[in-house]
């Protein structure tokens, strides 16, 4: 990791890097979760958005990348922590003509009280501008300028706002293809988005979100939802996140892992 890197992360909200995981590691890493796919929600429906979470309990394969010191590491450096914990894993298959992902950023969902998180989403396969690649606004205080705008869960007014919002601010977005290998990451406060999957491939993607070692769960009762139970059993609001289900995945203190 360049200070570069970090120093980019650190301005834009987000970061890609080339050539961080085996694309031969990566197609078998498919073929599991494609796999695990069907057999939870069975065959594609067309013009879907799949997922999965909490893969890495069942399956060992998954498990080796969810757990990954390597990508763990890279999330402690960018946050400047000196080490992260899971919060949960999340399989995305963008099925072929299905549309857009909106914009939104992650930290309302997310019950963490720190702003020390951010997700790595690593494709499995190569994502051309035509299947969508994950998109970002540039500016990690990017969401600011649309803090008092209110949410529309009807239509697609509020993306289509915020899209305005961008291109009179002069946002910089940055929507480029991925290769295979190459994985990004965004903070939680980052905007992103991603274009429909135009092509006849389903565009998958493993998601990971780390946060800071020491966080706790909110006490603020409208962010907790039923979903903190299954990512954080046992945690109580207020507490110390530190759950069997949310592991260090790296600990820059610990020199052996270095
Ligand atoms: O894969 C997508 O289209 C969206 C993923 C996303 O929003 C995320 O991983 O935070």
């Amino acid at each position: 990791m360049s200070q570069e890197s970090i120093d980019q992360f650190a301005k834009d909200g987000y970061i890609k890097l080339k050539n961080v995981i085996d694309p031969n590691a990566l197609k078998l890493l498919r073929e599991q979760i494609s796999s695990i796919l069907v057999e939870v929600l069975g065959r594609a429906p067309g013009l879907a958005f799949r997922s999965d979470e909490m893969m890495w309990l069942q399956d060992d394969f998954v498990r080796r990348f969810v757990l990954s010191k390597r990508i763990a590491q890279i999330a402690t450096k960018l946050l400047k922590v000196n080490a992260v914990r899971l919060y949960h894993d999340n399989a995305l298959s963008k099925e072929p003509g299905c549309g857009r992902t909106p914009w939104h950023y992650d930290h309302h969902h997310f019950p963490i009280d720190s702003l020390n998180i951010c997700t790595a989403w690593i494709p499995l396969q190569p994502i051309s501008k035509k299947m969508g690649p994950l998109a970002f606004a540039a500016g990690m205080e990017t969401y600011k300028l649309v803090n008092n705008l209110p949410f529309n869960k009807f239509d697609t007014s509020y993306d289509m706002q915020l899209s305005d919002i961008f291109l009179k601010n002069q946002i910089p977005i940055h929507d480029s293809a991925f290769d295979l290998g190459e994985i990004s990451f965004h903070h939680a406060l980052s905007f992103h988005t991603a274009g429909a999957n135009m092509t006849d491939e389903s565009r998958m993607a493993l998601a990971t979100t780390y946060f800071e070692d020491g966080a706790c769960l909110t006490s603020s009762q409208t962010m907790i939802s039923g979903d903190f139970q299954k990512f954080m059993p046992g945690i109580k609001p207020g507490g110390i996140i530190n759950s069997d289900y949310n592991p260090i995945c790296y600990d820059s203190t610990q020199t052996i892992d270095k």
